[in-house]
């Protein structure tokens, strides 16, 4: 399995913008301006994220968010900034988060514009406290309906997304962005506070050895993952005739940023039998969505167990969705075993 590489030549997330808008005419500057709105404010969550203990903002806020989850004061704190970082540009027409109940309207000594942002604002947030990696999911809409946006003007499927993108903060902070013509990785240089063009149009192969799942909910998971994931364990001496690795970070960011720079592996998180009426834990609009746009984007397939997640009509802002992306032939396979089950 081939890793992607670092690019050598240096260049930074607005020379790539502007280049992207040269060769596809993709990206009017009112998009330009939203998507390096959103990367500064990563860069200001960067920044509180590392600070850690320093920076009094870990610990919990001592509240629940809309999903029922005891609210971290950097979920909070960040998703304040995303929200104060984008309100004032006029390229908005209104925003929605994970950590909100309702959608945020563009408050009215602001212009309004055409696109709809939505966010994760902290992705893994059972990580903050023990210094492990944590991420900001972002997925950019139009809004087709800009004078008056509701939770309706939300409800698009995934492929109708313009833009979706993630930042990890890890030993290193990276940014990855796709505008739908590949996935492009930058790093924070932090001495400039720039986002650097460091990986290039990554790639996923279609097949992998590496598979991240929780694997504590193995006693609750249906018949189609508890063969998918037996016959991995069971490796050579089972039906793949090959060894597989186990790898969870729990938080999605980073097993889906592990999957892009390994150049392969397959993430899941399935519904399971303790809530049969939730069809899984991720959400489809904010974490879901954003996320399988990246990984097709980079070769790679992303379903819910019997469907392309980009093809799933939204009902709700905060519905949640079972989620199986990675590898083409390894989503495939899992994919296949439900739809025969
Ligand atoms: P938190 O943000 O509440 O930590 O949840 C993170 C997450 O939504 C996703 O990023 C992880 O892949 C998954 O949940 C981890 O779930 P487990 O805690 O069950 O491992």
């Amino acid at each position: 399995m081939t890793a992607n590489r670092p690019t050598a030549h240096r260049t930074t997330l607005t020379q790539h913008l502007i280049e992207q808008q040269r060769e596809h005419n993709n990206i009017p500057s009112d998009l330009r301006l939203l998507i390096e709105t959103v990367s500064h404010a990563c860069k200001l969550i960067s920044y509180h994220v590392s600070r850690g203990a320093l920076g009094e903002v870990l610990g919990s806020a001592g509240n629940e968010n809309i999903q029922g989850e005891v609210q971290q004061k950097l979920d909070i704190l960040s998703n304040n900034i995303l929200l104060e970082a984008n309100e004032w540009g006029g390229h908005l027409a209104a925003m929605a988060s994970e950590e909100m109940a309702s959608i945020h309207q563009i408050p009215a000594l602001f212009p309004r514009g055409k696109y709809l942002l939505l966010f994760d604002p902290l992705d893994g947030s059972s990580n903050i406290d023990v210094n492990m990696s944590i991420g900001t999911i972002f997925s950019i809409l139009r809004c087709l309906d800009d004078k008056n946006p509701t939770e309706k003007s939300f409800l698009q499927k995934g492929s109708r997304q313009v833009v979706a993108g993630y930042a990890v903060y890890g030993p290193q902070t990276m940014l990855v962005l796709t505008t739908g013509y590949g996935v492009n990785c930058f790093t924070l240089d932090r001495d400039l506070g720039s986002w650097v063009l460091t990986h290039r149009a990554l790639r996923i192969l279609v097949d992998s050895c590496e598979y991240a799942i929780n694997a504590a909910n193995q006693r609750y998971w249906y018949e189609p993952v508890q063969r998918y994931v037996n016959e991995l364990i069971e490796g050579v001496d089972g039906p793949r005739k090959m060894n597989f690795n186990m790898r969870w970070v729990a938080a999605m960011v980073s097993d889906v940023n592990r999957i892009l720079h390994r150049g392969g592996g397959i993430f899941m998180y399935p519904a399971d039998k303790r809530t049969p009426s939730k069809p899984g834990k991720l959400r489809l609009m904010y974490e879901a969505n954003p996320m399988a746009f990246i990984i097709e984007q980079a070769g790679g397939h992303a379903t819910n167990g019997k469907e392309r997640i980009l093809d799933i009509q939204p009902k709700s802002l905060h519905e949640r969705v079972a989620v199986f992306l990675g590898s083409k032939n390894e989503v495939d396979r899992v994919t296949q075993y439900h739809l025969k089950s």
